[in-house]
């Protein structure tokens, strides 16, 4: 009998699950991400999408045209089962035409030039018309990146079964930046990374970086920081420049900007300055020079993140300097290329006051109106630090002269890493529609953002990215989900969670109703379930150094405030960090009536209890049962919330490809291992602490 090698067992593997699989349910590693393209299985369906969709026609010549058009050749052909030719002008019903009024006498023809221009450069609509005597379905915008996304639209439409015939849309994103933070170092490695290594840094760039473009072009992506907000100085020196102009070359036919982190002792470092001090006039000058250095290689660069005097890292306060002074000397040197500096504000020194959650704002608020108009403060949703469960930032609707980019975290550094399920987009809703009351009622985070709320024309999002260069991206086949999330939230904050779940998974896994319905349960679930066996009812930072398991009784040498049980602060008394005007009075860096609410257990959420409140064991929650019992009942209920999303993911065996069905279950069934672990734990401690004397 012959041997066979490794290589030709896999291979006899493969034709074997591709055979018992089908042509429906073939394996797939998830690389494709939902960009998938697999034939509309339904063949009546396929045929009136066949008519719809006879031709492709883009004005031929720029970068961007050239990716519309093989994208939509590479989505139609594989949709519709049967190649779609590019051509010139339409010579039949059914052409789907792409143009600008200034790039293509055929959609100048329809006489939309006005309405275009009202949506910007990267708005677009879809509309049916007839072109050139056919009847055809248009993609047209006032800018090629508006093109772009119709493609990626109209595509979408079909992937998800909507019709094209009739089509009427428009669309326009409401937040004018959306980018990704990579916390990739310059070695490889990526901080907060769990899906593989870097696809940009050391060397080596490949054509993952074309895919990766793709996907986020498809969403509405624009920007990218490419390099960790923990800087290394030597990415501003001239041979990773050279390498930033490199990916900003692949990136740039699909509208995304490279943008870089800086590291504000660059000028020491780097420069060989005797100081970084912002309003030294040689200072002022290096920044000013590596901005020319910088856009001489890239043109379009869309400017510096800034992590300063934040965990170690250095920043204007070294010279008793201001944020503010810091941010301008940046601002000011990329100002008369159109760069914007993301100053984050992301700071919690001890000094400031004893409650780390009230420092960022302490030391920002005061600041408001002393920033260049190209910076924009970059706040955290949340207090904290991305824990599963936080209030949203009091930034938000406290700086009406500041542009605030909301930093949300795609990465789950705080909800298990790309080991556990959480489908973040119902955490991120709430966040962007909680109201602030900034100016009365209706005042959500979404408005404060997209500036409706205080007039403001810069506006940004930006998501810590989850991709690495594992085969299928994000770790988890589920966590691609919160990238695609991330960055439908940053088109349309009114986007449902749901809405943004049943796309993605038509789009990833197919449209069977039942596999729709269970997947989408599945994800809608996840998060709370994560915080029911974690950090229940307001509870927060119970980790240890590593951020992945639970840890209450972790008590960091280093600083307290990277411990747990300075925010638990269980013992016999209670538990919970009083935020109260008797404690440490963050409930007044909230608007009224807000800061009323929470200042009163009896009128705070449960969701937020232990946030704001040191209760004693036996308080008397809403439910009637004691604060003790109802935190036991949390944890046992995440534990068998976790179980039922690994026994509802079992029902659909069969139903989707086996290589990511295995995948996902193993990962649900160590969840679901890891619930009742997390819980038990918790519960132990916790019921130690009560014995505890205060
Ligand atoms: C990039 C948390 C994370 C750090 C991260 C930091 C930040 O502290 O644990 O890894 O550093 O946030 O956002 O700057």
């Amino acid at each position: 009998m012959p041997v066979l090698s490794g290589r030709r067992i896999g291979a006899v593997a493969i034709v074997a699950t591709v055979l018992v699989l089908g042509a429906g349910l073939r394996a797939d590693t998830g690389y494709d991400l939902w960009l998938r393209y697999t034939p509309v299985p339904d063949t009546a369906v396929r045929a009136a999408y066949r008519q719809a969709a006879t031709a492709i026609v883009v004005p031929r010549g720029s970068p961007t045209a050239e990716v519309i058009a093989a994208e939509l050749k590479r989505g139609l052909t594989g949709l519709l089962g049967a190649d779609v030719p590019r051509v010139d002008r339409p010579a039949a019903a059914g052409a789907i035409v792409v143009g600008t009024p200034s790039g293509s006498p055929l959609v100048a023809a329809l006489g939309w030039t006005d309405a275009l221009t009202r949506l910007g450069d990267e708005g677009y609509v879809i509309r049916s018309a007839t072109v050139a005597g056919f009847p055809a379905t248009v993609v047209a915008s006032n800018g090629e990146a508006g093109l772009l996304y119709g493609a990626f639209h109209l595509l979408r439409l079909i992937q998800t079964r909507q019709p094209l015939a009739a089509a009427d849309i428009t669309a326009r994103p409401r937040l004018a930046r959306r980018l990704l933070n990579h916390w990739d170092n310059l070695d490889g490695s990526i901080e907060r990374g769990y899906a593989g290594r870097s696809f940009f840094w050391p060397d080596r760039v490949d054509a993952r970086v074309v895919d990766y473009a793709r996907a986020n072009a498809s969403i509405g992506i624009n920007g990218a920081v490419i390099n960790s907000v923990n800087a290394n100085p030597q990415s501003l020196t001239p041979p990773l420049l050279e390498k930033a102009a490199l990916i900003a070359g692949m990136l740039r036919p699909y509208r995304i900007r490279v943008y870089l982190a800086a590291n504000f002792a660059a000028p020491k470092q780097i420069g060989g300055l005797t100081t970084n001090d912002p309003l030294d006039p040689a200072v002022a000058q290096w920044w000013r020079a590596k901005a020319d250095e910088i856009y001489k290689l890239i043109p379009d660069f869309g400017g510096f993140v800034v992590k300063a005097n934040s965990e170690g890292q250095p920043g204007p306060q070294d010279y008793h300097r201001t944020h503010a002074d810091g941010a301008n000397v940046l601002a000011d040197a990329l100002a008369p290329h159109g760069g914007i500096v993301m100053w984050r504000a992301f700071v919690y020194n001890a000094e400031v006051d004893p409650d780390r959650v009230k420092r960022a704002y302490a030391e920002f608020v005061p600041l408001d109106g002393t920033f260049r108009a190209n910076v924009f403060a970059q706040v955290k949703n949340g207090p904290l630090d991305f824990q599963p469960r936080e209030p949203f930032h009091p930034m938000f609707g406290a700086m009406a002269k500041t542009p605030l980019m909301a930093e949300l975290q795609i990465t789950q550094e705080y909800l298990g890493w790309s080991t556990h399920l959480a489908y973040l987009a119902p955490m991120w809703k709430e966040f962007l529609d909680a109201d602030t009351y900034a100016r009365g009622p209706g005042s959500s985070v979404a408005k404060v953002i997209d500036g409706s709320l205080d007039g403001k024309r810069e506006t940004g999002i930006v998501g810590v990215a989850n991709t690495g260069r594992d085969a299928n991206w994000s770790g988890h086949d589920l966590a691609q989900a919160n990238w695609y999330a991330f960055g439908r939230l940053a088109w349309n904050p009114d986007l449902s969670a749901a809405t943004i779940a049943d796309e993605w998974i038509r789009m990833t896994w197919g449209d069977a109703p039942e596999v729709v319905a269970t997947i989408r349960s599945i994800m809608l679930d996840s998060r709370e379930t994560f915080v029911h066996y974690t950090m229940p009812l307001g509870l927060h930072h119970l980790i240890g150094g590593d951020h992945y398991a639970v840890m209450p009784e972790n008590a960091d040498a280093r600083r307290a405030d990277w411990s747990a049980i300075y925010y638990h602060r269980a013992d016999a008394a209670g538990i919970g960090y009083d935020r109260t005007r008797a404690g440490s009075a963050a409930v007044d860096q909230y608007r009224a009536p807000l800061r009323e609410w929470w200042n009163d257990p009896a009128t705070t959420p449960d969701e937020l209890l232990l946030w704001f409140h040191h209760l004693p064991w036996d308080y008397r929650m809403k439910s009637g049962r004691t604060l003790w019992d109802e935190l036991v009942l949390s944890y046992r209920r995440g534990a068998e919330e976790a179980k039922g999303l690994e026994t509802r993911w079992t029902t659909l065996h069969g139903k989707i490809d086996e290589e990511r069905y295995q995948a996902v279950l193993v990962k649900l069934r160590r969840q679901s291992d890891e619930a009742v672990a997390w819980g038990d734990k918790c519960i132990r401690y916790f019921q130690a602490a009560r014995a505890r004397r205060p």
